[in-house]
């Protein structure tokens, strides 16, 4: 793998998934913090040669090759890594799991945590289905994790640091984790595995 510069901002879930990854392969990259809050992805320097969409995690390659969304920058960074399952069936579930994460868990957790803990929002400003969906999210993660160590397969996978990007700050989007022990112990073994 080239060298390359990861764009991020460090409270950031997704920007988090492509640090472990990197750091999980000992990859050569630098990091730029970059505050997305702050609106340091909306400039013109940033539009024009990191991301024109304006978000982070981006990474930009030593070949000048440029690539933006979290789940696609983990898939490429880790290509051929142990992160992948060998096992054509395994590894469609792997990429069913990071859809899902970016269509039915981030979009509730992710969302319910910036406003509460980065854009001053009190409980009832909040949608209310923001709640419902997001203990929906983690209902479906409790069963599925009961009697498994990993969301796919024997080992851990993409799938599981996509996943517990924002899994592990569900308290701060509001969401009370006593209700899913099988959660909180795959949480734990997932930032272990990651050495963190
Ligand atoms: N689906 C994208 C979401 C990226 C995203 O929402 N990034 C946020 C930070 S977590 C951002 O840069 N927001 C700034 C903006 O949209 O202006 C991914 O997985 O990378």
């Amino acid at each position: 793998m080239q060298f390359f510069t990861l764009y991020g901002f460090s409270p950031s879930g997704n920007c988090n998934k492509v640090q472990f990854v990197a750091d999980y392969l000992k990859l050569d990259y630098k990091w730029v913090e970059t505050d997305s809050i702050a609106g340091e992805t909306r400039n013109e320097n940033f539009l024009n040669k990191v991301n024109p969409a304006g978000q982070v995690p981006a990474v930009v390659f030593a070949d000048g090759k440029k690539l933006a969304q979290s789940n696609a920058i983990v898939l490429y960074l880790a290509a051929e890594s142990d992160l992948i399952p060998a096992d054509d069936f395994e590894r469609a579930q792997m990429l069913s799991w990071m859809f899902w994460e970016q269509y039915s868990h981030e979009p509730y957790l992710a969302v319910r945590r910036a406003k509460l803990k980065f854009k001053g929002k009190s409980e009832q400003d909040l949608d209310p289905s923001l709640l419902e969906n997001g203990y929906a999210a983690l209902e479906l993660m409790e069963r599925h994790l009961s009697g498994r160590n990993w969301l796919v397969g024997d080992e851990m996978s993409l799938a599981d640091i996509c996943l517990v990007a924002y899994s592990r700050f569900a308290d701060e989007g509001g969401f009370d984790m006593s209700k899913f022990p099988g959660v909180c112990n795959w949480i734990d073994r997932v930032m272990t595995r990651l050495g963190r």
